[in-house]
């Protein structure tokens, strides 16, 4: 019989391998808080399986906090993840892109240490035409009370994540995910309803073919960014690149994870700080890049080194592999 690792399983081995030398073995609170997310994305799965047949498409009639129509799908995932992750004890915030305030738990904060932080079904402008979406993550210990309160813990730096993943909802179902040593990918088998390590130590290649980026609104751009996308269009980094641009972020970063290459949404004229959200988007994806061999800035800076202010703060977002990250530090923000 062909040996197979869960999800679940494969981070018990990682906790076992990380504490040997301590003797010390895995309480199995963090398997059994991720172990919420692996099953409320079975359910999103299920629903967009069968998304045409269940009247699930469409608007849900609502904005969200940032004045986008939500979709019933979006709302169907929040509460998915809200319900299956709520009853996690080890659960102290629950923070969704889709809600204006984090959900917070009154738990002793010896128990309740985890603060998860989703986009819940990420590139909705997808979900009605049957195209790839996702479901992103990332993962902080909560501070201790004297250095703050929970609030102040959520706006913690990208850098002391604990855990960082996404699904990716498309031919197959995909999750990928970190916690700092490695980033493993798992393939939903259907057959057992359990997600099978396929990927083990992904590694991003350090150069690739494409760069994604919505060229329309190249002219809203910082000059830099049009420099840069020319520069690997015409050669100037070795060869003619081509482009790719999905429109779902976690599709569009799964591409660049396995072939390489680079994602950008730079600020534009109608939106100066970028369209995506530092705590929901480029935090969790800047630490899966880097700890893949990739990089992730906001043009300027490290994503993982910006501090956050709000918990919807958006940030110019720039992500990829090495090459195409160093020419891009050498032609903006100098
Ligand atoms: P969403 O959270 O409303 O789905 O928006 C985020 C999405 C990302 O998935 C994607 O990278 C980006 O928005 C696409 O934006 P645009 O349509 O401006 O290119
Ligand atoms: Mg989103």
């Amino acid at each position: 019989m062909a040996m197979i690792t869960t999800v679940q399983q494969h981070i018990l081995q990682q906790q076992q391998e990380q504490l040997k030398s301590s003797g010390r073995e895995p309480s199995g609170t963090f398997s059994w808080l991720l172990s919420g997310i692996t099953l409320a994305a079975k359910m999103v799965e299920a629903k967009i399986r069968s998304a045409g047949l269940s009247d699930v498409y469409g608007a849900f009639g609502a904005e969200n906090v940032q004045g986008e129509q939500q979709q019933k799908l979006d709302v169907y995932a929040n509460q998915a993840l809200l319900h299956c992750l709520g009853l996690r004890d080890s659960v102290a915030a629950l923070v969704s892109e889709e809600d204006e305030e984090p959900v917070t738990f009154n738990r002793d904060p010896e128990t309740g240490k985890y603060i998860i932080i989703f986009d819940p079904l990420d590139g909705s402008s997808n979900i009605d035409v049957n195209v790839n979406v996702g479901t992103i993550f990332s993962v902080l210990r909560r501070m201790p009370l004297e250095n703050g309160t929970l609030e102040e813990s959520i706006l913690q730096h990208g850098f002391r994540q604990v855990a960082a993943g996404y699904v990716v909802y498309g031919p197959s179902t995909v999750l990928v995910y970190t916690t700092g040593n490695g980033v493993h990918g798992f393939t939903l088998d259907p057959t057992i309803g359990a997600f099978v390590l396929s990927n083990e130590r992904m590694k991003m290649p350090e150069h690739g073919s494409y760069y994604s980026v919505n060229e329309a609104n190249a002219q809203g751009w910082p000059t830099e960014y049009r420099d840069y996308i020319e520069k690997l269009k015409s050669g100037g980094l070795g060869k003619e690149y081509s482009s790719r641009y999905i429109g779902s972020l976690v599709a569009d970063f799964h591409r660049t994870l396995l072939k390489g290459g680079v994602f950008l949404y730079p600020p534009t004229l109608k939106q100066p700080k970028g369209k995506l959200r530092l705590l929901y988007e480029a935090n969790p994806l800047a630490f899966i890049a880097e700890q893949a061999g990739g990089m992730a800035t906001n043009g300027v800076s490290r994503v993982l080194d910006i501090k956050p202010e709000g918990i919807h703060q958006r940030t110019p977002f720039c992500v990829g592999s090495v090459r195409e990250m160093m020419a891009l530090a050498e032609v903006v923000g100098q």
